[in-house]
């Protein structure tokens, strides 16, 4: 058995925090062999109080052999004391009347105050997952305001929609999703993300040779886009299983490795024209021992250099909408 590693997961009375507590602590995350610490940040209100109270009860039920302790936190420099893991799924949802720009503003104010908070008292190989939209301006607000860490501590999750890549892709091709692989969705976790079929393979062979360019362009692409609010409109709820199944193996794979790519949103290296420091999907190597690389080199066709282009500029967009909560 390995030494225990400190998990800290932010929104764990959640929908989402619901799916996911109960697969760390029973090893799908971290392996077999890994016991972990949770530490679990909640909003200091009586309901969340209450509610993350029955799920760590439910947890103590489940008698994991790998869960060595949990302590709810309601401070972010407790939670994240010493962890060696950071979720960070918790975020403001988008109430009535709520305009675009006070969402961004409300969610930025809780991602400075936790990169602070990391900066301040998390491990220094801590690796973080923002799950919380939006994941991958929230994970460049955390990355600013913790100066003391690394930028490659900090990511955020697109995953899902590689998930929702390849079951698209499988389903369509009648294969299996172990057949499909380097499947990679660049940019933003937003309705325009870029799905990469061009560079991923069915059986070994090219992807696109297996289905229509109108249907890579009609379906593939806006399906795979949309698919979040296809989910909210089919169960009247976002998703919350497939999100949580999506940070177990972004996390899993980071910490463990891969054969495969995996996409991630991480700090740009200025790869690919996608400006330095930018939080933006790319297709990674998760090499085994903690750390990736972007993997270099790819063909991009025109029409796919556009919609990283216009991703691009999405982002820029919503990093100058938060300016104010970063350091000059
Ligand atoms: P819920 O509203 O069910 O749960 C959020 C939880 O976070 C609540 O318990 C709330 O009290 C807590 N919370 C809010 N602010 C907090 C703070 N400052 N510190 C600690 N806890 C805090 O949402 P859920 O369905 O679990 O979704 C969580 C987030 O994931 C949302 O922002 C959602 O948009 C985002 N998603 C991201 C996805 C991705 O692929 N990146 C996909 C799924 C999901 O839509």
């Amino acid at each position: 058995m390995k030494e225990p590693v400190r998990v800290a997961v932010t929104g764990p009375a959640g929908n989402i925090g619901y799916a996911i507590l109960f697969r760390i602590a029973s090893g799908a995350m971290f392996g077999p062999d890994q016991p972990v610490h949770l530490s679990l940040l909640e909003r200091p209100n009586p309901r969340s109080s209450a509610a993350l109270k029955g799920v760590m009860m439910e947890l103590a039920d489940c008698a994991f052999p790998l869960l060595k302790s949990m302590r709810a936190e309601q401070d972010p420099r407790e939670a994240f004391r010493d962890a060696d893991y950071a979720l960070l799924i918790g975020a403001r949802p988008r109430g009535p009347g709520m305009e675009r720009a006070d969402l961004l503003e409300a969610n930025a104010a809780i991602f400075r105050e936790q990169g602070r908070a990391l900066n301040e008292t998390a491990s220094r190989n801590v690796k973080v997952i923002v799950v919380g939209n939006p994941c991958n301006t929230n994970a460049w607000i955390a990355m600013k305001n913790a100066p003391d860490l690394a930028p490659e501590c900090f990511s955020a999750m697109l995953r899902l929609d590689q998930n929702r890549a390849m079951a698209m892709l499988a389903e369509k091709t009648r294969t299996d999703v172990t057949d499909i692989r380097h499947m990679a969705v660049w940019g933003n976790h937003s309705p325009s993300m870029a799905p990469d079929i061009w560079n991923a393979t069915v059986k070994g062979e090219p992807a696109d040779n297996f289905v229509t360019d109108q249907w890579i362009r009609e379906e593939f692409i806006p399906t795979v886009g949309k698919r979040g609010s296809a989910i909210i409109a089919a169960r009247g709820a976002s998703s919350a299983a497939s999100a949580a199944s999506a940070a177990v193996d972004h996390m899993h794979d980071w910490a463990l490795g891969a054969d495969d790519w995996v996409t991630m949103g991480v700090p740009s290296d200025g790869s690919y024209g996608v400006p330095e420091g930018m939080i933006f999907g790319f297709p990674c190597i998760a090499k085994g021992d903690g750390t990736y690389e972007i993997v270099k080199g790819l063909t991009l066709n025109e029409e796919q250099q556009a919609r990283i282009a216009k991703n691009i500029a999405d982002l820029e967009e919503e990093m100058a909408a938060v300016k104010a909560f970063v350091p000059d």
